[in-house]
């Protein structure tokens, strides 16, 4: 059986959406722009702005959640707050280091907070002194050395824009605690809200656009407040200014691919472009005490099990208050990307499985995961990608043996390891073809065999 599913976004989370609804027709211009990202797979996300100070701590109490949250969880006066800008100095901070990184690591893409919601911007900005050049002894516009460092390696680089929230302002959604509560969805008449979108986020998003050269996506977040009217403003701003600038699917009106909620990789495949936004520990600002990191291991599978349902990895790193990225994370992914300079094949421009079992079953006694959805019960022995003409099975665990292919009706030409293009012996009996992986597998983390058929596309 295949599974394909479509999804919709309700709060920060994905839902699947029933059978009975039509799939749009594929709009081909929104298609065009969005080959390169349906090809690359794999980003680096950057949060990274004035909450790297407290690191987690606020007036020597520990303050629980995500580190970029503090201003937010410890209710932090805006006045107070600002003064942390008047310490941000990151001399350790070089574009060209991070960008090496992100290349390192087999990650196409970077995504950069510019203004996150405390509403500081981390470029130069004429519209709010509020920002890194201005406000900071650094006075360095860090996304400008950014994109240029982009340029330098082929990188694409885009910007996450919270537009909706921003605790600084007094019209921007979610600071209660300075500026009381935030205004209901259906006002239409010019209220804080409005006279902040109209004087900060859209002017903030027209300069992100001008002056950083092609911008690959914005990535806007938690569309509070966001009417269709609201968010196509936005949208309009990045159609006419760089068309073929991709929106996450966080505007609050259509963007051009689907965002899932934070760390959800959803149980099925879909054909929609889609992404997982996703922690390498648990926070996305940097906390000096969360060292909660996702193994090397844990970062591949979750890597190939999101391309064979047809996704990108979208996987954060959260910088010092000094502009390094934390040592772990750094090992952690050059470990990864060391897999990828074998196995990339496997991933990059490889599209979802034909198949869908592998991937595991919903509970048959009915039982519920904690949203009250069916509980999907994962298999995380093999995850499969496919290109023309080839099959990428990737193992995560040595495999029962003989493995057996599901069934196909496409003559199998041959099977080898990608690692090393050792071929492996396939047999057919009764119409099922199978194969021994050798003993133990090439590479524990995750070994990879290519199975060749006849013809573009499975046929089932
Ligand atoms: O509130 C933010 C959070 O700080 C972080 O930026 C994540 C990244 O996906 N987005 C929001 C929560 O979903």
């Amino acid at each position: 059986m295949r599974r394909v599913a479509s999804w919709i976004l309700v709060g920060a989370s994905l839902v699947t959406i029933g059978a009975t609804q039509a799939p749009k027709s594929p709009d081909p211009v929104k298609e065009k722009r969005l080959e390169w990202f349906r090809d690359v797979k794999y980003g680096m996300f950057i949060h990274w702005g004035l909450y790297a100070i407290p690191a987690g701590e606020w007036n020597g109490k520990r303050s629980l959640g995500l580190g970029e949250w503090i201003m937010n969880r410890a209710q932090i006066p805006v006045k107070e707050y600002e003064k942390l800008a008047t310490k941000f100095n990151p001399v350790k901070f070089n574009a060209d280091d991070w960008v090496q990184l992100a290349h390192d690591a087999g990650m196409k893409y970077i995504v950069i907070t510019s203004k996150h919601h405390d509403g500081f911007a981390m470029f130069k900005s004429k519209v709010s002194p509020y920002n890194i050049v201005d406000a900071t002894p650094f006075k360095r516009d860090v996304l400008k050395e950014l994109a240029d460092a982009c340029a330098k390696r082929n990188m694409r680089l885009g910007f996450y824009y919270s537009q909706s929230q921003d605790w600084h302002e007094p019209g921007g959604a979610g600071n209660t605690w300075d500026f009381g509560p935030d205004q209901g969805p259906d006002q239409k008449e010019l209220k804080p809200y409005d006279k902040y979108l109209r004087e900060k986020a859209e002017p903030q998003v027209r300069e992100l656009l001008t002056g950083y050269g092609p911008i690959a996506l914005i990535w806007f977040d938690t569309p509070r407040m966001m009417t269709p009217e609201r968010g196509q403003r936005f949208a309009d701003i990045v159609r006419s200014m760089q068309p073929n600038t991709l929106i996450d699917g966080r505007l609050g009106t259509e963007g051009d691919y689907r965002s899932t909620g934070d760390n959800v990789i959803p149980a099925e495949s879909s054909t929609e472009a889609w992404e997982t936004p996703a922690t390498i520990n648990d926070t996305w600002g940097f906390r000096a005490d969360d060292t909660n990191w996702k193994s090397p291991g844990q970062i591949t599978f979750k890597l190939i099990d999101i391309v064979s349902k047809g996704g990108n990895y979208l996987l954060n790193v959260g910088p010092t208050a000094e502009g390094v990225i934390p040592q772990p994370s750094q090992d952690i992914l050059r470990t990864v990307g060391r897999w990828l300079k074998v196995n990339g094949d496997a991933v990059y421009g490889a599209q979802h499985s034909p198949f869908g079992d592998e991937l595991g079953e919903y509970s048959a006694r009915g039982a519920k995961d904690v949203r009250g959805q069916k509980l999907f019960l994962p298999q995380t022995e093999w995850r499969v990608t496919t290109k023309p003409g080839k099959l990428y099975f990737t193992f995560f665990s040595e495999p029962r043996t003989p493995f057996e292919i599901p069934a196909i009706k496409n003559r199998i030409r041959g099977a080898y390891r990608l690692a090393d293009h050792a071929p492996l012996e396939l047999k057919t009996e009764s119409g099922k073809t199978t194969f021994n992986m050798p003993r133990p597998m090439l590479d524990p983390m995750a070994t990879v065999v290519v199975v060749e058929f006849e013809g573009e596309r499975i046929e089932r």
